[in-house]
């Protein structure tokens, strides 16, 4: 899903991932330079987190059913990430130009 809101003449995208079943949805997702994601916790009652390895082992807090966390992405890129406590949970986001 997106959600479109403007900073003067450009859009920025705000990209939603749904993190359900020890699984990020999509585990892909393609932006531009600017926009954002954001990583909302749909379990019933797991918590889970959004690190980044390679950005200096950003860490978003530990995510609560229902609670969210969003990063905007400056430069182009791939970003890979998983979960804190659940390594084998992998994603990705490619920043375009
Ligand atoms: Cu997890």
């Amino acid at each position: 899903m997106l959600a479109l809101f403007s900073f003067g003449a450009l859009a920025e995208q705000l990209v939603d991932v749904r993190i359900e079943g020890y699984q990020y949805q999509p585990a892909e997702v393609t932006i531009r330079a600017g926009d954002s994601v954001r990583w909302t916790n749909h379990e019933k009652r797991t918590s889970h987190s959004v690190l980044f390895p390679r950005d200096g082992g950003l860490e978003s807090e530990r995510l609560f059913p229902q609670e969210s966390w969003q990063r905007r992405f400056e430069k182009p890129g791939r970003y890979d990430y998983h979960c804190g406590p659940h390594p084998e949970m992998k994603g990705v986001v490619v920043v375009g130009e």
